[in-house]
């Protein structure tokens, strides 16, 4: 593993000086470092990154955002509190700065998200609702936001973080007033809004094969059977090194696609507890290479994204006490192991 570092580093300082970089050499227009963007696409896929308002402020940060990926997430700015902060009066300037960024950088957009039980408004969440008013009021929300973006995102997480971890729903907000069929009306809502967008439901935990992936397995089945728009199933892994890695990952990816649903991992982030080592980031390196190959070896696994690629902008370390390290690019902004792996699968 290490000689293989070693070498692995020889062979980058090799390439950047047959770039010029460090030479004083202008690099040749041929010579511009291949991305992972570039890797993904010889197989067909992205690999996407999400940002979020406040970190665009950083030159060198977003240099490198505009740069190394094909497809953003808003991480904050598209979420209900951020869009809809009284009830009728709609916001879009955050989700809008980083939508036109990605435009002008050539980047796609996953919109992120329009159901959710987090990050809600007051006003939504500090009175009780009749099922017809909720219903009203939910219809309105999708609508006005898949419009304000129509044309302008490949896929929408509609519906986020649905089920528990043994696969009963969650009893948010929506369900407790509106039961389960609100997935379908939210997807059907979307759909109206913006018919070329890639609808999603999304979650966390469900990377490998076990009851919370089951019960999408067998939701996402009965959407498909009723003609319900739903194109795909989004995998955030946020994955953790001291809780294993989820080796049926592409079993699992492959039983969705066979439903006819395109998959994507769509937030990961590998964290270990820290202080950060050389072997637990040759860990982390290794599963980073590895879900990258699942996908790839999976023909609907349309592509990847890291939720931020910098441990400078991870949400880890303030959600999880002492863990972070999760990203394949350091505080400093320089790739870590996981960039090389990464790049070493994409390769293949
Ligand atoms: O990255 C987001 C972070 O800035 C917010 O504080 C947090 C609030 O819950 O949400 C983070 O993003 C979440 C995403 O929207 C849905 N899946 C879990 C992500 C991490 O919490």
């Amino acid at each position: 593993m290490h000689k293989n570092r070693l070498r692995l580093v020889g062979a980058l300082a090799v390439a950047l000086m047959a770039a010029g970089v460090g030479t004083g050499v202008p690099a040749q227009a041929h010579d511009k470092p291949t991305t992972l963007a570039d890797l993904a696409q010889r197989h067909g896929r992205y690999y996407g990154s999400a940002t979020d308002n406040p970190e665009l402020v950083d030159e060198p940060y977003k240099a490198i955002l505009g740069s190394e990926f094909d497809m953003i997430t808003p991480g904050n700015g598209q979420k209900w509190y951020a869009t809809e902060p009284q009830q009728g009066v709609f916001d879009f300037s955050k989700g809008d700065e980083i939508v036109n960024l990605a435009r002008a950088n050539h980047q796609r957009v996953r919109g992120h998200t329009l159901v959710w039980h987090s990050q809600l408004p007051d006003w939504l969440t500090s009175r009780e609702w009749t099922a017809t008013e909720l219903r009203a009021v939910l219809k309105k929300h999708i609508q006005t936001e898949v419009r304000h973006y129509r044309g302008k995102i490949y896929a929408w997480d509609v519906v986020n973080e649905a089920f528990n971890e043994d696969g009963t729903y969650r009893e948010t907000i929506f369900y407790k007033t509106l039961g389960p069929g609100y997935i379908a009306d939210a997807l059907r809502w979307a759909h109206q809004a913006d018919p070329k967008a890639k609808l999603y439901l999304n979650d966390y935990n469900v990377e490998a094969v076990g009851p919370k992936s089951d019960a999408y397995y067998k939701l996402a089945k009965e959407l498909k059977a009723q003609g319900v728009p739903l194109h795909g199933f989004g995998l955030q892994a946020h994955l953790a090194l001291q809780y294993g890695y989820p080796t049926t990952l592409e079993d699992n990816l492959r039983r969705f696609a066979r439903l006819g649903l395109d998959t994507a991992l769509t937030e990961v982030d590998i964290r270990m507890i820290l202080p950060a080592d050389e072997t637990k980031l040759a860990t982390q390196a290794q599963w980073y290479r590895d879900l990258t190959e699942a996908c790839l070896a999976v023909r609907r696994c349309v592509g990847i994204t890291l939720w931020d690629y910098t441990d400078k902008y991870s949400w880890i370390p303030a959600f999880f006490e002492g863990q972070g390290a999760a990203l394949p690019w350091d505080e400093q902004l320089q790739p870590k192991p996981a960039y090389f792996a990464i790049k070493e699968a994409l390769k293949k």
